[in-house]
């Protein structure tokens, strides 16, 4: 029992090592794991209750919203919405920012998350996962706006994720390395199950959408060539393709990999968003000693021109990011 460092615990520990610290951005995240923990809860029994499929209608993005997206964008907004310290919320599932009825004046974080990332897949039991990022605003006693979110990635102070696979795993970053929970559903709690993980420094495989390759440009076939050479050191190099970034992302932190979902022909700005996607898990996966990069730039230097904007990204083993920027610049001079 002595050893059972649940997040709650980890995190008490944490903010006694922080002078001045408020409890505040414990108080944060283990509200945000709650609610993580429901929707977990949702997740594993979708197939029992009436939540699997569609709601006929379609978000922001022009997307067909499932229930179980409804649900965790509600479960998150419910939890958050009475937290002081939180000013105000933006969803991936909203179209405007969201102001928070206890914090909105004097609530000092901004919050941004992906309620159900990979939502395409629910309606077959496959991984899909919740995104989230914190910021701290740099303004209080107002009303938060759009410009107030729409800042670099740089400027989070933590980010993370949980997916809901054949275990629920909480991972998070507050700027110092990045630690894993598992959740153990008989005691309810997340549990250390993987403390500062490292991403592997070769990477084991590739993750992108093949099926569109037919609108591709020559840097992405060409990386895609040179991974699939099976040449050294791409040997022994998978494709691995879930289709939920989260999932795909979770993969290759643990295993090494990269993903991409380029920009490209028919997509210049690729399909992921910034807010939601890219900047939460560039700051993770930077944290975790890997690389994230639009093919120009470090995806946490992009400034996003509105809260739903898109990004390309190439995601994971530092050295094939690194690849892939100079694919780019060679072939864009
Ligand atoms: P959904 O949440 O709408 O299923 O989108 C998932 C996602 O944004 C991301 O999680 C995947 O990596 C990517 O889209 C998959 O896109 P393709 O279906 O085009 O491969």
């Amino acid at each position: 029992m002595a050893d059972l460092m649940t997040l709650s615990r980890y995190n008490l520990q944490r903010k006694r090592d922080y002078e001045g610290a408020t409890g505040d951005f414990t108080l944060l995240i283990n509200h945000l794991a709650l609610a993580m923990k429901v929707v977990s809860r949702e997740v594993a029994r979708a197939g029992l209750l009436d939540v699997l499929g569609k709601t006929g209608a379609e978000n922001v993005q022009g997307e067909q919203v499932t229930k179980l997206d409804v649900l965790s964008n509600e479960m998150l907004i419910e939890v958050l919405n009475d937290l002081p310290m939180v000013a105000a919320i933006a969803s991936e599932e909203d179209e405007e920012i969201r102001l928070t009825r206890a914090g909105r004046l004097s609530g000092r974080y901004l919050i941004c998350f992906d309620p159900l990332d990979g939502s395409s897949n629910i309606d077959v039991n496959a991984t899909i996962g919740t995104i989230f990022s914190v910021r701290k605003r740099h303004e209080i006693g107002r009303d938060a706006t759009e410009a107030d979110f729409c800042r670099a990635g740089s400027e989070q102070i933590a980010a993370g994720y949980c997916v809901y696979g054949s275990s629920t795993m909480f991972v998070y970053s507050t700027g110092d390395g990045v630690d894993g929970f598992t959740l153990d559903p008989n005691v309810g709690e997340f549990v250390l199950s993987h403390p500062d993980i490292r991403i592997p420094a070769s990477a084991t495989c590739w993750s992108a959408n093949v099926g569109n390759a037919r609108n591709w440009r020559q840097e992405t076939h060409a990386f895609v060539r040179t991974l699939g050479s099976g040449e050294a050191p791409y040997a022994k190099c998978s494709l691995r393709y879930i289709g939920t970034l989260v999932a795909d992302v979770h993969r290759n932190l643990l295993q090494g990999g990269v993903f991409f979902y380029p920009g490209d022909t028919k997509a210049p700005n690729g399909k992921l968003r910034v807010l939601y996607e890219a900047h939460p898990l560039a700051y993770v996966v930077e944290q975790a000693g890997g690389k994230a990069s639009d093919g120009w730039r470090r995806i946490l230097d992009v400034v996003p021109s509105g809260l739903h904007a898109r990004t390309p990204l190439i995601i994971g083993n530092a050295r094939e990011v690194d690849l892939y920027a100079s694919l780019c610049a060679a072939s864009h001079g």
